[in-house]
């Protein structure tokens, strides 16, 4: 009886008027298989007579054991199911060294961790010296890129290989000296004249934009990382905001244990909590100014009702539950140029559609109404919080 919901009730449960047949068992359960691909394998095998429970059993041990070789190949775990995120091959931790001279950013509309480089690309206003190539997920998961079927000039939409002509980022990859063979993630900056990966840790290339290239950039004076004490508060949100909420959701949706999914959740909303809290009080996270820390938060904070909080299993509140932090993400939303990089329809897209062994169907849900454009451009009554209008003056300029 209990896997009921495993492969649909054709298969097991026989209208209430079937009739036994000569072995006993019910012939609304023959006909019904017929109809079935598995099931015309299974009456070739074992005949017609077949006990559902058996063929319940036998899928449920085969799907399990190809979910878990997904899985693994997805989202590394250890020993215990938690998620283990592969470190990134390419970083750039000093500003010492100049940056090259033709920089090109590769992104990907879903992914979050790409999303903070376009944010932090359109507020230093760097759209004219760093082109962009917007990758589209392909079938298997990786990433391809084709231009957008429907052109939209408001919203990023993606596109060729403007850089390289490359079909495939793995082929941009590879085509730096000495190839590569590890994962090709977004976001990506390439070095155009020596062809070459600069960085691929988002981090890395939000502090780049945000300092290293002011005499490129058309707002040198917005400074969203600033020295000495903010910096120090700003490592301090990132620590707590990264490992609990910007990984913390893909720890809860990768999961492959029980215990590890319910430690990621019991972690994720406690944080949420205290965050939500805080920002009763403040208007970003260290006070007045808008920083690194608050990009990195709204680029899971903006997933969260639409993909998370379903696929990932983030299902103990809704983020529009949360006062504070949903009027937080519509006052970031709201900021010039930030609502033209969240292109809600591809990150819906991207998840459901892409991450085969969370969503087997590929069925997309409907998109969350506290999630469409028009709610979030609903008046966030954050300014009164803000005890200095001159950081906002800046980011509008
Ligand atoms: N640590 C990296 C994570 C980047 C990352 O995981 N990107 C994902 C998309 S959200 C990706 O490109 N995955 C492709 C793959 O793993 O093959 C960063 O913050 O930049």
């Amino acid at each position: 009886m209990p896997h009921t919901s495993f492969l649909g009730p054709p298969l097991l449960l026989p209208p209430p008027s079937s009739a036994a047949n000569s072995r006993g068992h019910p012939t609304a359960v023959k006909m019904s298989l017929n109809q079935n691909p598995i099931t015309t394998v299974t009456n070739l095998l074992w005949g017609p007579s077949l006990p559902p429970n058996l063929l319940i059993s036998t899928a449920r041990s085969a799907w399990s054991a190809a979910w878990h070789l997904m899985m693994s190949q997805l989202a590394p775990s250890d020993p215990a199911g938690s998620y283990t995120r592969p470190t990134s091959q390419f970083r750039r931790r000093t500003a010492t060294v100049a940056p090259p001279l033709h920089l090109h950013l590769y992104v990907g509309l879903p992914c979050p961790w790409a999303h903070r480089t376009l944010i932090a690309r359109a507020l230093k206003g760097l759209e004219g010296s760093i082109a962009v190539t917007i990758a589209s997920p392909g079938d298997d998961g990786s990433w391809q890129f084709k231009d957008s079927a429907i052109p939209d000039r408001d919203m990023v939409v993606p596109t060729r290989d403007k850089a390289n002509g490359c079909k495939t980022l793995k082929q941009v990859y590879n085509l730096r000296s000495g190839g590569y063979n590890g994962r090709s993630t977004v976001p990506m900056l390439w070095d155009v004249d020596r062809k070459e990966v600069v960085c691929n840790e988002s981090y890395d290339i939000i502090e780049l934009f945000n300092s290293g290239l002011n005499e490129r950039s058309d707002n040198p004076g917005l400074d969203l990382n600033p020295p000495p004490s903010l910096k120090k508060k700003i490592d301090e949100w990132n620590q707590i905001i990264y490992p609990n909420i910007n990984n913390g959701v893909y720890r809860c949706g990768f999961a492959q244990s029980q215990e590890a999914y319910d430690t990621a959740v019991n972690e994720l909303f406690n944080t949420l909590d205290m965050v939500d809290e805080h920002l009763g009080s403040c208007r970003y996270l260290c006070g007045d100014t808008l920083t690194l820390a608050d990009v990195c938060l709204f680029t899971t904070l903006i997933r969260f009702d639409l993909v998370y909080n379903v696929l990932f299993k983030c299902t103990k509140k809704k983020l529009i539950e949360y006062q504070n932090l949903h009027g937080y993400m519509r006052d970031i939303y709201q900021i010039p140029k930030v609502a033209a990089t969240c292109n809600l329809e591809a990150i819906m897209d991207g998840y459901y559609k892409t991450l085969f062994p969370l969503n087997p169907g590929s069925i997309r849900p409907v998109i969350p109404s506290d999630c469409e454009h028009e709610m979030l451009s609903k008046p966030h009554n954050r300014d009164s919080l803000s005890s200095l209008e001159k950081d906002v003056e800046m980011l509008v300029s």
